[in-house]
C-alpha cells in the first residue's frame, strides 16, 4: 500500500519536475503530508496528527507511531485527551481539533519542532469549517458540524470560499471512490491555507479512491493548499481492484509560483 501511495506522488512530481523550482502549492502540501520535502519537515510523511495516536495505514517513517499506543484510553490525561475544549476554539481533543498532534498533546498549534514534525493548524476565528461523510453525510445538509456532514467531494469544496482560511474536513474511516475536487480553490496565504484535513474518533485516514486527479488546477493560480493526513490510492494501479488497467490514474497536478522556504 505504501509504494502504491509513493507511486501516486512520484507519478505526479515526475510530470512537475522539469520546473527548476518546486511550485509554492507543492511546496505548502509537501510540508504537509509529503515525503520530498523541501522544508519543513523532512523527509517524513506527517501524518493527520490524530492519525499519529494508532494509524497503521500510512506510509513509512511517519509515524515513529510509538508515541502511538498511547490511544485516548491511555493513562495520562492531557489537553487533547480530557474531553475539554482547552483552547477555547470549539473543538475538542485529537478527534476534532486540528491543534493536536496526537492524544497526548496539547490543543493549541506549534511550530513543527513543537509538534514533533508534525503540521497542526488552529482554525481562525473567520475560518470556515466544513465536514464531509461518504458514510454519514448529505448533500442537502450545510456541512457546518459533524452531524449535519455533506456526503460528497464536491458539495463539500463549494461550501468553502476561495482565498480564505477554510477548512474541509473528511470523516476518517470513510472512503470515496472516483471522487475529485476538481481545479479546487487557494488559500489566504502562507500561514492561513486552505486545509484539507479530517476529523472523527476512526482512526484509519480518510481513503480517496482516485481514477484522475485529485486535484488539477488546469490552469488556473492556486497557493496556498495544505493537505495533511490522507489515503490517496490510484485504484487502477491496484492489481486486486476490479478495476485494475495498471495504467490510467490520478495524483495531482499543480503548477503555481516560485516559493522560498
Ligand atoms: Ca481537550
Ligand atoms: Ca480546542
Amino acid at each position: 500500500m505504501s509504494n502504491t501511495k509513493y507511486a501516486l506522488w512520484g507519478s505526479a512530481l515526475l510530470r512537475r519536475m522539469s520546473m527548476s523550482v518546486l511550485p509554492k502549492a507543492y511546496l505548502v502540501l509537501s510540508v504537509s503530508i509529503l515525503i520530498l520535502s523541501a522544508c519543513g519537515g523532512g523527509s517524513s510523511t506527517p501524518s493527520n496528527p490524530a492519525d499519529n495516536t494508532t494509524d497503521t495505514s500510512s506510509s513509512s517513517s511517519s509515524s515513529s507511531s510509538s508515541n502511538s499506543s498511547n490511544s485516548s484510553s491511555g493513562s495520562a490525561l492531557s489537553a487533547c485527551n480530557d474531553g475539554i475544549d482547552n483552547d477555547g476554539d470549539g473543538y475538542v481533543d485529537w478527534q476534532y481539533d486540528l491543534g493536536c498532534v496526537n492524544a497526548n498533546d496539547d490543543e493549541i498549534s506549534g511550530t513543527l519542532a513543537e509538534e514533533n514534525g508534525f503540521t497542526t493548524f488552529d482554525v481562525g476565528n473567520d475560518s470556515k469549517v466544513i465536514y464531509v461523510s461518504s458514510s454519514q453525510g448529505n448533500d442537502i445538509n450545510d456541512g457546518l458540524s459533524p452531524a449535519t456532514a455533506v456526503q460528497s467531494l464536491s458539495r463539500g469544496a463549494e461550501l468553502l470560499r476561495d482565498g480564505e482560511n477554510d477548512f474541509l474536513l473528511l470523516r476518517r474511516g470513510d472512503t470515496w471512490r472516483g471522487e475529485t475536487l476538481g481545479r479546487f480553490i487557494s488559500g489566504k496565504d502562507a500561514d492561513h491555507p486552505v486545509v484539507i484535513a479530517s476529523y472523527g474518533s476512526q482512526t484509519n485516514r480518510p481513503r480517496l479512491e482516485i481514477d484522475q486527479n485529485f486535484i488539477d488546477h488546469n490552469g488556473r493560480v492556486r497557493n496556498n493548499v495544505a493537505i495533511i493526513g490522507l489515503e490517496l490510492i490510484s485504484y487502477p494501479k491496484i492489481p486486486s481492484d476490479s478495476a485494475y488497467d495498471g495504467e490510467s490514474g490520478g495524483g495531482f497536478r499543480y503548477v503555481g509560483e516560485a516559493a522560498t522556504c
